[in-house]
């Protein structure tokens, strides 16, 4: 019995594993279980290669990489690690949100260039009291919203279904929420079922003071369209930790001040992606004794 490590894993997690397991990297008939990341998961053409393959362990919330559907067809269950990354996925939202209102990573630039000493930097715009719309209220969306209760934002949401126990406006549609708010925050999965969510019409709704935030991933907001309302001036700038195809940004977006561009790090702080590595290390280590998953995807 075998474990594949279908990509790279973080050292500690690779550690464990290689402690405990029996690790390969090519497939074979031996393999039960495969470990991956949110980025790589597992592909329907390694599945049908591996004919003894049970469990497949994601490091990462997402899972979108993985056909799902595929591996229940197939006898395989799934695990992702919710939770422990909620709180620094969302700490980070509210940064790149005060980062991209307030300017403070182009402020960073205008000290280093040297150019305060020929004039102010210009003037931003206020966080507190703005009106916030989370377009996916999940875990982290709802991490999101508490935060800025804090900055005594006005919140509102919108989701598949009105969610009952929450105290925020509910838009009944992306665009609906995007008309309403001057900060339009993603925090929804990824996947077929949200891509393009985030459309041209919907940043048109957004307008020209509407800001985008975006923790969640590139495929939910149509890039070409974001770019081109960022050159149009038909929205008022974005702070993003996803694109649509990593590690490639859209070069029009590079030099533009009204952008704050972060390399997909949501989660990328250490106590965090330890945390990570650790349930994906007990999601295996308990499919390896029981058959069950500590955190199997819905
Ligand atoms: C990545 C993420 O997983 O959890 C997710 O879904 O997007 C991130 O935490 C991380 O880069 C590890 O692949």
């Amino acid at each position: 019995m075998s474990v594949l490590r279908v990509c790279p894993l973080l050292p500690s997690l690779d550690e464990a594993l290689r402690g405990h397991y029996k690790i390969v990297d090519e497939p074979s008939d031996e393999v039960v279980a495969a470990v991956t990341t949110s980025k790589y998961g597992v592909s329907n053409e390694q599945m049908d290669a591996l004919p003894n393959l049970r469990a497949i362990v994601h490091f990462g919330v997402g899972y979108e990489t993985t056909d799902v559907d595929h591996a229940r067809a197939r006898g395989i269950v799934v695990s992702n690690t919710p939770d422990v990354l909620t709180d620094s996925v969302a700490d980070l939202a509210v940064g790149g949100l005060i980062d991209v209102l307030r300017r403070m990573s182009a402020a960073d630039r205008f000290v280093r260039r040297g150019d305060w000493a020929h004039g102010q930097f210009p003037l931003a715009v206020k966080v507190t009291g703005r009106r916030v719309g989370i377009l996916g209220l999940g875990r982290i969306g709802r991490a999101i919203a508490h935060r800025l209760t804090a900055f005594d934002c006005v919140l509102s949401y919108h989701s598949r279904h009105q969610i009952p126990d929450v105290p925020y406006t509910y838009a009944d549609s992306p665009a609906a929420l995007a008309a309403g708010v001057d900060v339009l925050v993603v925090a929804t999965s990824g996947g077929s079922a949200t891509a393009g969510l985030v459309s041209a019409a919907v940043l048109a709704a957004l307008g020209p003071s509407g800001y985008l935030v975006n923790i969640a991933r590139g495929s939910v907001v149509d890039e070409p369209a974001l770019v081109e309302a960022l050159r149009a001036g038909t929205i008022a700038g974005a702070a993003l930790d996803v694109f649509a195809d990593e590690p490639n940004v859209p070069p029009a977006l590079l030099d533009r001040d009204d952008v704050v561009l972060l390399p997909h790090i949501g989660s990328a702080d250490t106590e965090t992606r330890e945390a990570m590595g650790d349930l994906a290390f007990r999601n295996l280590q308990q499919f390896m004794t029981d058959g069950t998953l500590v955190t199997p995807v819905a």
